[in-house]
């Protein structure tokens, strides 16, 4: 199956009881017996629910793994990860991620005795350096939450490879329309839900997918000991946000170019970082391990600095302020003040967090309403 027919079909049944053709809600806890163990596959919902299990199978799909798991919210999805290790191992982590990504390692992770190397990815050669014998997992977010570094993740692949290390990789920004991690070589793909492939905005969710059946019993296992699953209401909505996710990608990517475009030729404009601009540092690594270039944009003005920053977010009319990304409707963000406030100050900056950032989500509106909104608040 391709992959515009897998985000329709993948993993899917009609249900057996009336052939509906969308799971319907199973909106229950538990399950009848007739005898203790006398059930039909279904005991008590924090372990499995029929339409959080039809959502799991189509994230399988997706992604081309063959275990899907969904959580809570993408940061349950990551500490859901991180419960596989144990005091005294070592993470690698890229040093530009979701501050909550950040915060997750290192307020409550590292208490626990993990040590985490946070490191440039975007030369795929820096990682070596770091790996010891009690290196136990690469975290590697590509494109980058809010820089828009791209990582090479099947070079990644080889060196975790190498040293039988285990490698995960947040693919929200990218979502398996753009690209495929476990096809290049990563043991774990995890997504905030809550984003692309929910795409509306409307549920907070997690995802993992794992090809090997070892790794994806030891995630059940900590699913189900931990239980930070989704409940059947929110598995529906993302399941159906999945229907769409290839129209919406696609109108997402072309908005996205066109306003990289703009802003990029605008006088008031400095920086634009967006990873199809052919002198994006690793743009050849994009193009070949993505098919397009997605919709997160992150930018700087000549002013340099804080208050005009917060002037053109609190300006936008049709750019909504809010934290989050990937919904149909185009959000502005403040990464600094925002998502990436749980980042020390000297960290964030090292890796281009200043203060006069500005994050776009471009969303899937008519794009000359979403340029005239940049225009009159850019100014
Ligand atoms: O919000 P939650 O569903 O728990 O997902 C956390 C998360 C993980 N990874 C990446 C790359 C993310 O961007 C996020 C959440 N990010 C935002 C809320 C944001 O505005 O950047």
């Amino acid at each position: 199956m391709k992959f515009n027919t897998k985000v329709i079909h993948g993993g899917q049944e009609h249900d057996p009881a009336y052939g509906a053709v969308m799971p319907p809600i199973y909106q229950t806890s538990t399950y009848a017996q007739t005898t203790p163990g006398g059930h039909k596959g279904y005991e008590y919902s924090r372990t499995h629910n029929p339409t959080r299990n039809a959502l799991e199978n189509a994230l399988a799909s997706i992604e081309n793994g063959n275990y899907g798991l969904a959580f809570g919210s993408g940061l349950a999805a990551i500490d859901a990860i991180m419960k596989l290790l144990k005091p005294g191992d070592e993470v690698i982590s890229t040093n530009d991620l979701y501050g909550g990504s950040f915060r997750l390692f290192t307020k409550i992770y590292e208490g626990f005795g993990i040590k985490f190397h946070f490191i440039g990815m975007d030369q795929a050669s820096n990682i070596e350096a770091y790996v010891t014998n009690k290196t136990k997992l690469i975290w590697v977010e590509t494109p980058t939450n809010p820089m828009m570094n791209i990582i090479d993740i099947k070079a990644v692949s080889e060196i975790s490879k190498k040293h039988n290390v285990l490698l995960a990789v947040d693919n929200t920004f990218a979502t398996p329309y753009l690209q495929k991690p476990l096809d290049l070589g990563a043991d774990i793909v995890m997504h905030s839900a809550t984003k692309y492939l929910g795409g509306h905005s409307d549920v907070v969710m997690g995802a993992l997918i794992v090809e090997d059946k070892n790794l994806a019993d030891r995630l059940y296992f900590i699913q189900n000991a931990s239980g930070a699953i989704c409940g059947p209401q929110d598995s529906f909505l993302v399941l159906r946000g999945i229907k769409t996710l290839h129209i919406r990608m696609q109108r997402h990517c072309e908005n996205g170019k066109a306003i990289a475009e703009f802003l990029v030729n605008h006088p008031k404009i400095e920086n634009v970082y967006w990873p199809g601009f052919e002198n994006h540092p690793n743009h050849s690594i994009a193009k070949s391990q993505m098919k397009d270039f997605g919709g997160m944009i992150s930018f700087t003005t000549k002013d340099n600095n804080y208050d005009a920053a917060i002037k053109i977010v609190e300006r936008l009319k049709v750019f909504t302020l809010a934290e989050s990304l990937g919904g149909i409707e185009s959000l502005s963000g403040h990464p600094a003040s925002m998502t990436h406030a749980s980042i020390p100050k000297e960290e964030r900056e090292k890796v281009g967090v200043v203060d006069s950032l500005i994050r776009l989500s471009v969303g899937i509106e008519d794009v000359e309403d979403l340029i005239a909104d940049l225009n009159q608040a850019i100014g």
